[in-house]
């Protein structure tokens, strides 16, 4: 479990890592795949991996609540441009953020390392075309669909029902042949949960490692930590920093992060401290072993 293999390429998670998000939807100078956006997005992640990402995560379609759905076609087109560029540019695991099987296919020819999907496989055939690939996988919960997802959250228990649901998901990934050793869970932050819901998974989130899985987060920006703070988007970095040390205490493997710099920072000092925890417990410090 410490060596994640992800294609031709493995990322050591014997230490928590940042995966940094690289966006590639259409904004006011290009409109994803071109040239421009493909020379922007490599530089983009090449900084995220100078800052110190271990993974880069390459999203094509808007997953905020509200966005609508992108064709499938038009996603490909995005994103594959930009997953050879980075596979020829940068020697870091590349994962893909899509739910559509035809993406991840495609994601994987180009060089992906990893599967992403907030919908931890339930698209039609996902499941199979995820197991041909024979990539990791992180399957991530979310209560709804992301169109719809804020308007009436609710649980019984989120706690309680986040492990079930991921649950279910590994059981069905192992009955089409993606080994628990290849699978990651995560208790997706925002996603048909209300702040309350939110909070509570990130007190309890402890809970989320008895399924004995690596531990992905995402919190970087989220309505979550501006409920909190007040605080527009661009000013979210240090309650997103709060939020991630937090995640590192309770047992996080990857913060997926807008803001990696900050997001390795808190990792470094979380890292420091947990290694002085471990002498301890052991006795073998060499200031404890000094009388
Ligand atoms: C500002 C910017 C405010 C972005 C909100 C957002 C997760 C994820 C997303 C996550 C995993 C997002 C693709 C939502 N969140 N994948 N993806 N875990 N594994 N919103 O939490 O970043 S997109």
């Amino acid at each position: 479990m410490t060596m994640l293999q992800c294609g031709a390429r493995s990322l050591d998670l014997t230490e928590p890592r940042v995966m940094g998000i690289l966006n590639v939807t259409p904004d006011s100078f290009s409109d994803g795949g071109d040239f421009v956006s493909v020379a922007r997005a490599l530089e983009h992640a090449e900084a995220m991996v100078a800052e110190g990402a271990a993974i880069i995560d390459v999203g094509g379609e808007s997953t905020r609540p509200g966005a609508e759905p992108v064709a499938e076609a038009l996603e490909i087109e995005r994103v594959v441009p930009v997953i050879e560029a980075l596979a020829a540019r940068i020697s870091v695991p590349i994962s893909i953020d899509t739910s559509k099987p035809g993406v991840m296919r495609a994601a994987a020819s180009a060089g992906a390392g990893l599967i992403n999907d907030i919908a931890a496989l339930r698209a039609p055939e996902a499941l199979a075309v995820a197991a041909e690939t024979g990539l990791p996988v992180c399957l991530m919960h979310m209560q709804g669909q992301p169109r719809t997802m804020q308007q009436q959250p609710h649980y019984e228990d989120v706690v309680a029902d986040v492990i079930r649901f991921l649950r279910s998901r590994i059981t069905a990934c192992e009955q089409v042949g993606i080994p628990r050793h290849r699978l990651l869970v995560d208790p997706g932050f925002g996603f048909g949960k209300r702040l309350a819901h939110n909070l509570s998974l990130l007190a309890r989130l402890e809970q989320l490692t008895e399924l004995r899985l690596p531990l992905v987060v995402g919190l970087s920006r989220k309505s979550m930590l501006g409920a909190l703070t007040g605080r527009e988007v661009r000013d979210r970095v240090a309650a997103g920093v709060a939020a991630t040390s937090i995640a590192l205490a309770h047992g996080a493997a990857i913060i997926r992060t807008h803001d990696v710099a900050a997001a390795v920072d808190a990792v470094r000092v979380f890292t420091a401290v947990a290694e002085v925890k471990h002498q301890v417990a052991t006795g073998s410090s060499a200031i404890l072993n000094q009388g």
